[in-house]
C-alpha cells in the first residue's frame, strides 16, 4: 500500500507500453509520447496523453513518459487543460498552437499570447479542481532560440510566464515550480504539462547557481520563473523532481562547444540539488544513482560522448532517455532533468 502522495515515472519504448497495458493501466496518470512527428498516439483508453514533437535519440522512433500514481484515478477537462488526478495530485495538459492564440489588443506576439493563455488555463484549472499548489511544469515550444519583432523567442515566453503568474497571484521568486523549457520539433504547438498538488511542495536551490528568479537582466528583461527543484510533502516516500539543469555555474554558461565537460558540469548541479535537497528535508534520503533521467541534446551527434559519461558516473541501471532538442541559451548543448524517489521513508 503506498499514498496518493507518492507518483513515480518511466521512461517506456512502445514494446514496453504495449506489454504493461493490461496489468497496470488502472495506475497510469498520464503518458507523453515524444516522437519526430508527435502524431498517432497509441489509444489507452481513459488515460491522459500527450505528444510532444521532439524526437528520441537512438534506435526508437518514440519514447513515452509514463507517470503512475495510486487509483482510484479520474480524467476531466477544465476549459483548454486536460487532466487526470488521484485524492492528491493532478497531472494535466494544455497544447496551443501559436496560430490559433488570440493576440487581444496587439502589442503581444503570438507566442507571448499562447503562453499567457496557456498559463491562464493552467492556473484557473488547478485552482478550479482544488490542486493549487503546482510542483513541476514542462514547457515546449518551436524554435526556442529564434528571433521574432526583435526579441528572442525564449525571451518572449519567460515574459508571458511571468505576467501570467503575475495576473494569477502567484509568487514570482522561491515560492515557485520546477520546471523545463525546451525547444521543439518546427511547426510545433506550445505544449504545457504539468504536475499539482493540493498541498504544497519545498522549493530546492543550487547553491552552485544563482536562483533562475534572480538572474541579472543580461539574459532577459524578466527573470524565468522556476525553482532548481520541488520535493514532495510527507507522510508518504518523498519524491525529488528536477528541473531542466545544464552546464551554468553562478548565471554563466560553462564550457562552450564542449558537450563532455557539460555533462559533467550539469550532473554536478544535479548532485549539488541532490545534496541541497537532503540538507533541507532532513530525514529524506536522495542519491543521484536512483532518480530517472531525461536528457535532451541540441545535436545529435553528440550522444556518444553524452550517454558514455553518463553511463559511467551513473551506472548501467540508471534510466536515461535521450531527446533531441534546442536548449534555451544557444550555447548550451545538453540539459538533464531528474525525478526519483527518496531511498527510506522518514
Ligand atoms: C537554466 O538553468 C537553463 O525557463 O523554465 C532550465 C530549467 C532552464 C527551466 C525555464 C530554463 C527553464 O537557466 C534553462
Amino acid at each position: 500500500m503506498y499514498c496518493a502522495e507518492s507518483i513515480d515515472v518511466g521512461y517506456l519504448t512502445l514494446d514496453q507500453l504495449t506489454e504493461c497495458r493490461g496489468q497496470n493501466l488502472r495506475n497510469i496518470l498520464a503518458v507523453v509520447q515524444f516522437s519526430a512527428t508527435g502524431g498517432g498516439a497509441v489509444a489507452l483508453p481513459d488515460v491522459r496523453t500527450v505528444e510532444v514533437m521532439m524526437p528520441p535519440l537512438g534506435d526508437e522512433p518514440t519514447a513515452f513518459e509514463v507517470w503512475r500514481a495510486p487509483g482510484p484515478l479520474q480524467s476531466g477537462q477544465t476549459g483548454l487543460v486536460r487532466h487526470r488526478s488521484n485524492a492528491s495530485l493532478l497531472f494535466g495538459c494544455v497544447v496551443i498552437a501559436e496560430a490559433d492564440a488570440p493576440i487581444a489588443g496587439g502589442g503581444r506576439t503570438a507566442l507571448e499570447a499562447a503562453t499567457e493563455c496557456a498559463y491562464e488555463e493552467l492556473f484557473r484549472c488547478v485552482d478550479a479542481r482544488g490542486f493549487p499548489h503546482l510542483w513541476r511544469i514542462w514547457n515546449y515550444l518551436p524554435d526556442i532560440n529564434g528571433d521574432a519583432f526583435g526579441m528572442e523567442r525564449y525571451q518572449q515566453f519567460n515574459s508571458a510566464r511571468r505576467r501570467a503568474f503575475l495576473q494569477a497571484r502567484r509568487d514570482i521568486a522561491r515560492n515557485v515550480p520546477a520546471a523545463c523549457a525546451l525547444g521543439s520539433a518546427p511547426g510545433s504547438p506550445l505544449s504545457v504539462y504539468f504536475l499539482a498538488s493540493n498541498r504544497p511542495g519545498t522549493p530546492i536551490e543550487n547553491p552552485r547557481q544563482v536562483s533562475a528568479y534572480e538572474y541579472p537582466p543580461q539574459y532577459g528583461r524578466a527573470s524565468p520563473t522556476f525553482s532548481r527543484a520541488i520535493v514532495s510533502p510527507g507522510p508518504a516516500r518523498a519524491v525529488l523532481l528536477v528541473s531542466g539543469t545544464a552546464s551554468i555555474l553562478g548565471h554563466r554558461t560553462v564550457h562552450e562547444g564542449d558537450v563532455l565537460a557539460q555533462t559533467r558540469e550539469s550532473i554536478a548541479n544535479v548532485r549539488a540539488l541532490v545534496e541541497a535537497a537532503n540538507r533541507k528535508t532532513g530525514a529524506q534520503d536522495f542519491a543521484v544513482d536512483e532518480l530517472g533521467f531525461k536528457v535532451y541534446l541540441r545535436r545529435a551527434a553528440d550522444l556518444p560522448a553524452c550517454a558514455a559519461e553518463l553511463r559511467r558516473t551513473l551506472g548501467s541501471a540508471t534510466p536515461i532517455v535521450y531527446l533531441r532538442a534546442d536548449i534555451c541559451r544557444s550555447d548550451l548543448l545538453v540539459e538533464i532533468e531528474a525525478v526519483g524517489g527518496a531511498r527510506r521513508t522518514p
